[in-house]
């Protein structure tokens, strides 16, 4: 299998190798080969002392090239051992208003907090992202308890959306270490659904190796009493629509034909603002909660989310959500459907009382399980058959 391309966590761009951009020129596409530990060491140590061997002038070339950094062809400088990991680019997507950003902001937040640390993962937000998460997700919602503004449509040739990019490392007893970048980006919901502006937006929806789609539960005909404001006006057409040219795009930039396999390729779906739903009765309330995170209840939670998710997809199609779940999990590979509430809570003027997050991270968690970052025992029907049916005969 031909190695996957690198890409850049500023502007999604995917390129084969880095380029080495030196501290006083331009981007050198040629990579230099770096002093050895063993010289670096030795230099340090006795100094002045004029090594046998390349010249000072090459020696001051080199010396350039292991300041140099690692650039992607837009010039945006890779995080440290960035292209050492395997990426997963996970794109969050849904209409406008979904919760796609609050949802980014209380997930990669939790994260960032040690939410993972059951599991032996710790969780870094590269220097750049977390700038960028502070000033415009941390501080309003997590600090100030304020909505969120809309997400800004990408207009002018050559903007990017600007992902979050995380390292997830995980310590296995004994084990070597293994490490991940997630590169999360937040897409506007029009830009999704107009063909136009899903030719723009679709260049870095291409190169998504997950895709996490938002659903608002206010869009659903039978639940339109929990609508936001021009929620309800929506209609099942454009979200529906939305997933068809989604499932489209992962495909043709795949060459796939419509009906292929999308493999490699993960997808959850998040009812969002589920603090709404509690009160109906025909909502499976328990469905929304905050799971016990271990290694050993991993498996047990993947069953618990297979089962889970088959009700809340019939309490969705009940309440007139048939065609959209068809369009979901016929054309995306084998979605799982959580019940998440971001804030915990409705905002009244503009904020929010309290900030109380469930559910955020089961979607991760299955994704992380989908991309062998963890192990996925649970997730898969068979898995969940072989182990009743060994229940049955009393082992
Ligand atoms: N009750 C409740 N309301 C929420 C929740 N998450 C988001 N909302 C509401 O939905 C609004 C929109 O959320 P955003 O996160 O900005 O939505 P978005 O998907 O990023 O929207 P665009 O940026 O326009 O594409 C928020 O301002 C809140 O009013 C939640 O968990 N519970
Ligand atoms: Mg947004
Ligand atoms: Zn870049």
């Amino acid at each position: 299998m031909p190695k996957k391309d690198l890409v850049c966590p500023r502007c999604l761009e995917s390129f084969p190798v880095p380029l080495l951009r030196s501290p006083i020129g331009g981007p050198q596409p040629v990579p230099v080969p770096r002093r050895t530990a063993w010289q670096r060491f030795s230099e340090g140590r006795w100094g002045g002392q004029p090594e046998p061997g390349p010249s000072s002038q090459a020696r001051a070339a080199a010396s350039d090239a292991v300041d140099a950094v690692p650039v992607c062809p837009n010039g945006h400088r890779l995080p440290p051992d960035y292209a050492t990991r395997a990426t997963v680019v996970v794109g969050v997507v849904g209409l406008t208003g979904a919760s796609k950003s609050t949802f980014l902001t209380v997930l990669v937040d939790a994260l960032h907090a040690g939410a993972l640390a059951p599991l032996g993962i710790s969780v870094e937000l590269d220097e750049n992202s977390a700038d960028r998460f502070e000033r415009h997700y941390h501080q309003p919602l997590l600090v100030d308890h304020r909505q969120l503004p809309a997400t800004q449509p990408l207009l002018a040739q050559g903007e990017s959306p600007e992902p979050l990019t995380l390292v997830l490392r995980r310590t296995m007893q004994g084990g070597p270490e293994r490490a991940m970048n997630v590169v999360l980006f937040d897409a506007s919901g029009e830009q999704l659904y107009r063909k136009e502006d899903l030719g723009r937006f679709g260049k870095f929806l291409y190169r998504a190796d997950a895709v996490l789609v938002v659903l608002s539960p206010g869009m659903f005909p039978g639940l339109q009493s929990v609508a936001d404001p021009g929620e309800a006006a929506l209609g099942m057409a454009r979200p529906t629509q939305m997933l068809v040219n989604l499932a489209d795009l992962l495909r043709s930039a795949r060459g796939l034909r419509r009906d292929g396999f999308l493999q490699g390729i993960s997808a959850g779906v998040v009812l969002s603002k589920a603090d709404k739903l509690i009160t109906r009765p025909d909502f499976p309330a328990d469905t929304l909660r905050n799971p016990e995170i271990s290694l050993a209840a991993l498996p047990t939670l993947f069953e618990d989310v297979r089962h889970n998710s088959a009700r809340l997809v019939d309490f969705l199609e009940a309440n007139g959500g048939s065609n959209l779940l068809t369009t979901l999990l016929t054309r995306l590979p084998d979605p799982t459907v959580h019940a998440v509430s971001a804030t915990g809570s409705d905002a009244s003027d503009g904020a929010y009382p309290s900030i109380a997050p469930v559910g955020c991270l089961e979607p991760l968690l299955v994704l992380l399980a989908r991309h062998g970052f963890l192990p996925s025992e649970g997730l898969d029907a068979d898995d969940a058959d072989f182990r009743a049916a060994g229940d049955r005969l009393g082992r």
